[in-house]
């Protein structure tokens, strides 16, 4: 007289399936997530900052303010001009005093207060620098145009 467990199986089986159309709507989501937001491209980023940027003879200054992390995120900056990338350190602490440019090959001890100038050669039209520290755990981006 055993019973048989077919029914607890086929709940399982349903239970699983549901759990696999799940997995797939959030890939399917995230998937077109990073198409709609992939194209960083155009000339004006929304939400990026010029304020940051200004002249200095020949070049252009990039002010990036180091304190629990980077600000602003995103600076829109000029394409053709010779660029000081200034790391204002205010209070900086652990690895984001462990400044990066990978794409550049530069790796920067900031101070924990005080400037530091990164000296860059003009990039073109379409370039996006990212900075970041060591851990890769707080960062920014600069969009050349
Ligand atoms: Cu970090």
């Amino acid at each position: 007289m055993s019973k048989k467990n077919k029914n607890i199986q086929e709940t399982t089986t349903i239970n699983g399936t549901g759990v696999l159309i799940g997995i797939a709507v959030i890939v399917v989501i995230g998937f077109v997530f990073l198409i709609g937001s992939g194209n960083n491209n155009s000339a004006d980023v929304k939400g990026a900052s010029s304020s940051v940027v200004s002249t200095s003879g020949d070049k252009q200054v990039v002010e990036v303010t180091v304190s629990g992390g980077y600000s602003p995120r995103t600076i829109n900056a000029k394409a053709g001009v010779p660029t000081i990338i200034r790391m204002k350190s205010d209070g900086a602490y652990g690895c984001e005093r462990a400044f990066r440019i990978p794409s550049l090959g530069i790796s920067k001890t900031l101070p924990a207060s005080g400037n530091t100038d990164i000296e860059i050669t003009s990039q073109n039209a379409g370039t996006s620098l990212r900075g970041t520290c060591s851990m890769g755990m707080y960062s920014f981006v600069i969009n050349f145009n």
